[in-house]
């Protein structure tokens, strides 16, 4: 059943200091879907980000359209375009702590979210982990020059109804990322006593869990491995980044992807079967890299799931939303394509929407097209700018990670 008894409309008045305070202290551990009201979220930062360096599951390379991304003193984003191009020339793809200016460029935004979202009554909370990015990592099985940083939760921890469940991970780089958010599941566990805090069996990340001349394949040969889902990681370990998963109540969608493979599905559907939830694998087989299904496949209220009209999913996968009556609302081209130069994420990210409820939506302020795509469908739209976050590992959905929803285990695949 729903266990979250706060009972705040979405247009309710603002709350106050003392009454968010009470909100926080009220809210326990519920989300089992990515629609239901938000009562509390946690909003990732970029404190001492730095570059992640190349790894057998990832190749970092320079989006040679991308500007630089930097806020100017009044709060308007400067995006000088083509500096990709100049620094793939003299540089190539740097090392170290990202410049301070990049940083602060992303808090501000960061902060900001924050900000909104509180206004609207949402409690949040905000990483305070203190992991150094810049200390190298080394196992018995692989070492790693630095580490990247925190940006994105949504990547590394989900809440499956009262259960905080931490990623296994797919890149090297980000192996002790959760200890930025350690403190803080910590904190929630002890105050709510029916939350479970699970974490899937630590991945070796030695060689034998890549495939890493997949980096290196022609166009052509990629498509052929494509066919058999096969990227660049092995199926050896089970692997799975926690932003490859949608909740829809009863049912979760986990893509087949180069950040999860059909064992880390396996793990997850029989560790949650046990709970009455039933997991089902997503193929999107015109994606040539995918990642992380939120700039892919994005479920905004019971019946209706954004999609993006270059990643169709496999017929196969469709049938299961078709035989319920779900409907595709294909998401328009981004109206600004352009990212910064480090971004490795896609021009998709337009579409990476964090949903306050199956009412409203928050979407990045200069994705026009999309803002009227969702108002024709009677969503309220909250527009914030997050430009300046794109290159530390994505956008609204990615920075942010919810940990109370008013919903439950509710079944629409009946
Ligand atoms: N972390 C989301 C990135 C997905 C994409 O680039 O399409």
């Amino acid at each position: 059943p729903p266990r979250a008894s706060l009972r705040l409309e979405d247009d309710s008045p603002r709350l106050n200091g003392a009454s968010l305070a009470a909100a926080a202290a009220a809210t326990r551990v519920n989300a089992w879907t990515e629609w239901g009201t938000l009562r509390e979220v946690v909003v990732g930062d970029a404190h001492n980000a730095h570059f992640p360096p190349r790894s057998p599951a990832l190749r970092p390379a320079i989006n040679r359209e991308g500007g630089q991304c930097f806020l100017e003193p009044d709060g308007s984003v400067v995006e000088a375009e083509g500096i990709g191009a100049l620094l793939e020339r003299s540089v190539g793809w740097p090392a170290g702590r990202k410049a301070q200016r990049t940083i602060d460029a992303a808090n501000q935004q960061l902060d900001n979210l924050a900000a909104v979202l509180r206004r609207r009554g949402i409690a949040v909370r905000r990483p305070s982990g203190g992991v150094d990015w810049s200390a190298p990592i080394k196992t018995p099985f692989f070492d790693a020059p630095n580490q990247y940083c925190a940006t994105c939760p949504r990547d590394i921890v989900a809440t499956i109804g009262n259960v905080v469940l931490e990623a296994s991970m797919s890149r090297r780089d980000r192996y002790f990322e959760v200890y930025q958010y350690r403190d803080m599941i910590r904190e929630i566990w002890r105050a709510d006593p029916a939350m479970l805090w699970k974490a899937a069996p630590k991945p070796s990340c030695a060689d034998r869990m890549y495939n890493s001349e997949w980096w290196d394949l022609r166009t052509e040969e990629r498509y052929a491995q494509m066919r058999n889902y096969s990227f660049c990681i092995t199926n050896e370990e089970p692997i799975f980044d926690a932003a490859d998963i949608m909740r829809c109540g009863k049912d979760i969608f986990v893509q087949l992807s180069m950040t999860a493979n059909a064992a880390g599905i396996e793990w997850l559907a029989r560790e949650l079967a046990p709970s009455g939830v039933r997991v089902h694998t997503l193929r999107f087989p015109y994606d040539l890299a995918p990642s992380h299904l939120d700039c892919t496949f994005v479920p905004l209220r019971p019946g209706l799931v954004l999609t993006n009209p270059e990643r169709p999913i496999a017929e196969e996968d469709a049938a299961t939303f078709a035989a319920a009556g779900w409907r595709f609302l294909d998401a328009p081209q981004p109206t600004n394509p352009s990212r910064p130069w480090a971004s490795q994420s896609s021009k998709w990210l337009s579409m990476n929407v964090l949903s306050l409820s199956p009412r409203v939506v928050v979407a990045e302020e200069q994705e026009v097209a999309l803002h009227r795509l969702l108002e024709a469908e009677g969503f309220e739209v909250v527009k914030v700018p997050f430009r300046a976050v794109y290159e530390f590992g994505g956008s609204l959905h990615c920075a942010t990670w919810d940990l109370a929803r008013d919903d439950c285990c509710e079944d629409f695949f009946p």
